[in-house]
């Protein structure tokens, strides 16, 4: 293609020269000219001249040269446009549309100077591209499928190619629609998309929103139903101004509360109702309660002290309360006012009261209901009439308050006539023989209801006879009181004294007799098995009391004493000294130039103390007679000084002696405690004495025994008893 003919390159040289020779001759025969054009030229007429011309597609000079000209060599797209590729030929060139595009002339090849170009081949516009339910979507120059309105995806996702992808639409069914609790379905409905279903509570149940729709979506399921279907619950009836619930009334659907007026109040319109609707709340009545103004009408006294009236309206039955209030005016015998409010309680419609009223008075009387009911209050006067037949009988009785007031109330109509009470009181206390409290006393007053409290005694029985006194027939009343015994403390600065003493004051005035009970435990720190218990009682009218209590050396003792007019005891405690131990238990020996026996020591009892050590002293014979058990200096060690007034040999403390006795031979060489047990010396005369120590808190008691007498002493111990000893201890 674009090539010269073969063998052109060996002619080229001549040619030229024929050309130029032609050229030269300038206008040479026409038709020489043309004969002379290459194969790809034309020859063309130009300005009256003949000349070769390259046809279209070719280049060069028309006779010699027409080379090919390769239009694609710009490229398809400048050439050709877009998606196209493009094709040489000898001469010209042509496009093809590329895959997915189609030329604009619908030819499988063209030109694009006529203007046609390549678009995309939609391939959409075939139906059933996507198969049933699929939508086509063209881009370029391929498609792809999506689910129509009203269908999903199924097998696979989306977008789809219907060849490649398992992908299928199928079309929407939501199925059955969801249910609410307690409401249900109103009329029909399919399953397909943007289908709707209306749904309602059951009777007795209610939803805010009231009517709801579902509708089918697109993504293949209901719309979760909004009603939400609530039992109808009213809750608590409404309040009503001035009326009160009454009976019973539940809070569901249809329920009626019912009310009734307050005392005071009336519902002229009717029965008052509330009705628990199908919205959950209660419907209010639409009556009410109004107030009743009580009239009181009519009012009129008779029976010179009594009153009746009648009231407006008269339907009232329920109890009314009336407050009559009334005030009197008296002259005689002195001036004084007589006042005083009365309260009446009745459902009668014409009621009557009796008033306690003084005769020959001027009284204003004013009758009005108590709150909350409202009346207009009526007001009478009236004055009551002297009698004379009403005459002082001189009877009264007595009513006791606060233990020990007497309230005096005398039956009479006559005020401030002057009385006089006699009292006589006589106090006794069943657990003492020599008590008594009596007082007697007058009383003189103008009041009807005298009040007179006495001063008694506490825990004390008292008789009390008031007698009225210048009366026609003389009138008395006995009566029995009993006092409680007193709550604050009658033992008053308690003390030991002389150690097993106690001494205390009476709080009680006079010298009145009293009954102290005692009760009394004793308690030994050093012996646990020791408990003394001791309860008795001793009567006095003293009022500094002593007692000396027979209580056991060495104790812890705690004392309660209680007087019994007082609820309370008082507890001291108290320690007693220790006194001597108990004399040694020992055998006496006399021993004439003979063995000294082993010394036995047996326990002592600690029966006044406790024991805290047994000590062997060794005396010259001659010192015997003046010897003192208590004598300190005679725990002196041995030495040869004190050999001669003589020494301890041992001591053992008492925890250290067994309870069932242990031995101890004299002179044995062996250490006691701090003391030496040194051997008699031969030919001297000792006495060998065992003291029992007996020591608590600073105090020091002592009890000895002569154990043995040696008169010329020749014994010495043997070595291996010294050895046994020694290992005992
Ligand atoms: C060819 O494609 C290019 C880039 O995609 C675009 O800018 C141009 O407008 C297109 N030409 C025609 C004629 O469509
Ligand atoms: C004592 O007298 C008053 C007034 O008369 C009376 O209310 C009361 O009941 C009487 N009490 C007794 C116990 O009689
Ligand atoms: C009270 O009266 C009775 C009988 O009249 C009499 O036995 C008694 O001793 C009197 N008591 C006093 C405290 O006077
Ligand atoms: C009380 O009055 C009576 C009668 O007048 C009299 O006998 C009596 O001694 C008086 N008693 C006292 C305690 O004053
Ligand atoms: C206490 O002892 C002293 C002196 O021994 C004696 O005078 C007094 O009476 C004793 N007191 C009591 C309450 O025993
Ligand atoms: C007894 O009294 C003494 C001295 O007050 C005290 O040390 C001891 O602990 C008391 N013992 C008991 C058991 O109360
Ligand atoms: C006490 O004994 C020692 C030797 O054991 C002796 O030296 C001294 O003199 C004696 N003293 C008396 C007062 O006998
Ligand atoms: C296709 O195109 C039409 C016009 O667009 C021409 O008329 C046809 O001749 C041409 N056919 C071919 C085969 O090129």
């Amino acid at each position: 293609m674009g090539q010269g003919p073969r063998g052109a390159g060996r002619l080229l040289p001549l040619l030229l020269l024929l050309g130029l020779a032609r050229v030269a001759t300038g206008a040479a025969g026409a038709d020489d000219v043309c004969a002379t054009c290459h194969e790809h030229a034309t020859c063309e007429q130009r300005e009256g001249k003949k000349m070769c011309m390259c046809k279209y597609g070719f280049a060069g000079n028309g006779r010699t040269q027409c080379v090919d000209k390769n239009e694609c060599q710009f490229g398809a797209t400048v050439v050709c446009g877009n998606h196209t590729s493009c094709h040489n030929t000898l001469g010209g060139f042509y496009c093809i549309c590329l895959e997915g595009y189609r030329a604009t002339n619908n030819n499988k090849t063209f030109i694009p100077n006529d203007g046609t170009f390549c678009t995309d081949i939609d391939e959409c516009e075939v139906s059933g591209m996507c198969r049933h339910g699929g939508r086509c979507v063209n881009t370029h120059g391929s498609f792809e499928c999506y689910c129509m309105d009203g269908y999903l995806p199924k097998n696979g996702p989306e977008p789809f190619h219907p060849t490649r992808d398992a992908t299928s639409c199928t079309e929407i069914d939501c199925g059955t629609p969801p249910e609410v609790p307690d409401g249900y379905i109103i009329g029909n409905y399919t399953s397909r998309l943007g289908s709707q279903v209306h749904y309602a509570c059951k009777e007795g149940f209610f939803s805010v929103p009231e009517d709801t729709v579902s509708s089918c979506t697109p993504l293949g399921t209901w719309e979760s139903p909004k009603l939400n279907c609530q039992e109808i619950n009213c809750g608590r009836p409404p309040e009503v101004q001035h009326a009160i619930l009454v009976g019973n009334h539940s809070s569901k659907l249809g329920s009626v509360a019912h009310y009734v007026c307050q005392e005071g109040f009336e519902s002229p319109g009717g029965k008052i109702t509330s009705v628990c609707t199908e919205k959950g709340t209660w419907r209010e009545s639409t009556l009410t309660c109004t107030e009743i103004i009580t009239e009181i009408i009519d009012v009129s006294v008779f029976n010179n002290t009594c009153v009746r009236w009648q009231i407006n309206p008269g339907r009232i039955n329920s109890k009314i309360v009336y407050v009559i209030y009334i005030k009197g005016q008296r002259l005689d015998p002195m001036e004084s006012v007589h006042e005083k409010t009365v309260n009446l309680t009745t459902d009668s419609r014409t009621p009557e009261v009796c008033l306690d009223l003084y005769q020959a008075t001027n009284y204003t009387m004013s009758i009005s209901t108590a709150p909350p009911r409202r009346s207009v209050p009526a007001t009478i006067g009236f004055q009551t009439a002297e009698d004379d037949l009403l005459e002082d009988d001189g009877i009264f009785n007595i009513s006791i308050f606060n233990e020990a007031c007497l309230k005096l109330n005398r039956r009479s109509r006559k005020v401030g006539s002057e009385r006089t009470y006699q009292f006589k009181v006589l106090g006794q206390r069943w657990y003492l023989n020599n008590f008594y409290h009596v007082t007697s006393f007058n009383f003189t007053t103008r009041e009807r209801t005298p009040v007179v409290c006495l001063d008694l005694y506490p825990a004390t029985d008292y008789t009390v006879n008031i007698t009225l006194l210048g009366s026609a027939e003389q009138y008395s009343v006995q009566m029995t009181i009993t006092t409680a015994p007193a709550v604050k403390q009658t033992i008053g600065n308690i003390s030991i004294v002389n150690e097993t003493c106690l001494r205390w004051r009476s709080m009680m005035t006079a010298d009145i007799e009293e009954m102290y009970l005692f009760h009394i435990q004793g308690q030994r720190w050093y012996q646990k098995e020791f408990a003394q218990e001791m309860i008795f009682n001793i009567t006095t009218s003293s009022q500094t009391p002593e007692i000396c209590l027979d209580l056991h050396p060495g104790t812890n003792y705690s004392i309660s004493v209680q007087a019994l007019s007082s609820e309370f005891p008082v507890v001291v405690s108290l320690t007693t000294q220790i006194t001597e131990p108990p004399l040694p238990e020992v055998d006496f020996f006399t021993v004439h130039g003979g063995p000294l026996p082993r010394l036995r020591l047996r326990k002592a009892k600690e029966r006044n103390g406790p024991i805290s050590s047994y000590q062997v002293i060794v005396l010259p014979l001659a010192f015997q007679s003046t010897f003192s058990c208590d004598s300190e200096g005679a725990t002196s060690f041995f030495s040869n000084a004190s050999d001669a007034n003589g020494y301890v040999a041992a001591e053992l403390l008492a925890k250290d002696v067994p309870d069932d006795a242990m031995e101890i031979a004299i002179g044995d060489r062996l250490y006691y405690g701090k003391y030496y047990n040194a051997p008699l010396k031969t030919g001297n005369d000792y006495c060998i004495i065992l003291r029992i120590t007996s020591e608590w808190n600073k105090m020091r008691r002592y009890s000895c025994a002569v154990w043995a007498q040696v008169k010329d002493c020749r014994w010495a111990l043997r070595e291996k008893d010294a050895l046994l000893l020694g290992q005992m201890l």
